[in-house]
């Protein structure tokens, strides 16, 4: 079968690889779901006959945005528990005592898979319509095998309901479920051995996590597990030094991990290690604000080292709960200190190799994925300046548009 030939015209084109090329008269020619062809329109190759053609109309274009951590998919609110937050109450207080995850736990237990998708679906629909037509998706709100199995396929099943690829990321490591109280290693030996070759089998994981703090597990814990996430050929992300220093970072570089998320309380030598291996910093400003944090990540030594930086919701019901990447693009240029140029860089090119998707998505380039966004801006920095304000024009994915 031939695939049609698509050209879109009159665009002034970001393309967001390492040299952030625009192209102001640019044009992008799409053949099904890949790009084809993108530059300058006056280069655009005499061999190409488009079979239709779309006019921008001067409109900024760029990829389509990837929001690399999520842990969209969920069940109910812990509104009574931010009202308890206000009061002075912390977030690690209500933890220990048996809320904050746990209560998610409960929830997402007591949800049939039906209510679970129904709940998160208007979440994903929120990122669409901000243009994101990629993004991650972790379990570890079941924290058994029959009930993280169910999130997974929750966040499979999103896929297939909107035009957003989905990444799903095993995250039974999020908190030590009541059955495994004082027996954290057995939870994660079953983890590693049992949950993960099966739910891999299954075709539901794409990575594993674990949450690597004070109220969460050990850096001991999360070497074990990732020497199981080796054998069964999974890469590995984890949540590190989000409310205190337990070496997680050294570790995620030492071990290669795709990326290590949060980071507030991480510095000089965590941001080298993490240059040096190539691990992604995801920055999650939203749980960074809602937290009402002091303490952020090292932005400066991670520039300086030339480590990689992403950006992402986090979007969960505890620390981040929102769906909106562009107010915490806006966040990560105000609180956290990264220009625009990169705040666009962490949602597009970044946040794509922060997924291990780095060859598919997060440019625009020849071979690509066709997933682009027409913006109604007239300055591109204008995407991370907006806070509350959603400037998408257009969706276009896989080559055909969607809004
Ligand atoms: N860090 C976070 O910010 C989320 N998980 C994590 O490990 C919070 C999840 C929640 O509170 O429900
Ligand atoms: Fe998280």
């Amino acid at each position: 079968m031939v695939e049609t030939l698509h050209l879109w015209r009159n665009g002034r084109i970001a393309c967001c690889d390492a040299s952030m090329t625009r192209f102001e008269q640019g044009a992008i020619l799409t053949r099904g779901r890949r790009i084809e062809w993108v530059g300058p329109e006056r280069e655009r190759p005499g061999e190409y006959r488009p079979d239709e053609s779309h006019d921008l109309q001067g409109a900024w274009v760029t990829p389509g945005l990837i929001d690399c951590h999520t842990h969209l998919v969920f069940a109910g609110s812990r509104a009574a528990e931010y009202a308890e937050r206000l009061r002075g109450r912390s977030y690690a207080q209500i933890a220990r005592a048996g809320g904050g995850i746990l209560a998610t736990m409960r929830a997402v237990r007591a949800a049939s898979e039906q209510q679970l998708f129904d709940e998160s679906l208007p979440r994903l629909e929120a990122l669409l319509a901000e243009g994101v037509t990629t993004v991650e998706i972790k379990s570890g709100y079941g924290l058994t095998l029959e009930d993280e199995a169910k999130m997974l396929r929750v966040a499979r099943s999103l896929a297939h309901a909107l035009p957003v690829t989905i990444s799903t990321t095993l995250l039974a490591a999020h908190a030590l479920p009541p059955e495994y109280a004082g027996r954290a290693d057995a939870y994660i030996d079953v983890i590693g051995r049992e949950w993960l070759p099966r739910l891999r089998a299954e075709g539901l994981v794409d990575a594993v996590d674990i949450f690597c703090d004070n109220v969460g597990f050990s850096t001991e814990q999360a070497e074990t597990l990732f020497e199981s996430a080796a054998r069964a050929g999974v890469p590995v992300k984890l949540h590190a030094e989000q409310l205190s220093n337990q070496g997680a970072s050294l570790l995620a570089a030492r071990r290669g991990a795709l990326s290590c998320d949060h980071l507030e309380h991480s510095g000089t030598a965590e941001a080298q290690a993490l240059a040096a291996a190539g691990t992604v910093a995801v920055l999650l400003p939203v749980a960074f604000f809602c937290l009402g944090e002091t303490r952020k990540p090292p932005v400066t030594a991670l520039r300086a080292a030339g480590a990689d930086m992403a950006i992402a919701t986090d979007c969960n019901p505890g620390s981040a709960p929102g769906s909106s990447l562009l107010l915490a693009m806006s966040m990560a240029t105000r609180l956290f200190g990264l220009t625009c140029e990169e705040a666009l860089a962490g949602v597009t090119r970044n946040a794509a190799r922060a997924l291990g998707l780095q060859e598919e998505r997060g440019t625009l380039a020849a071979g690509k994925a066709a997933d682009f966004i027409v913006w109604s801006i007239g300055e591109l920095e204008e995407l991370g300046y907006w806070t509350g304000f959603n400037p998408c024009r257009s969706v276009v994915k896989a080559g055909r548009r969607v809004s």
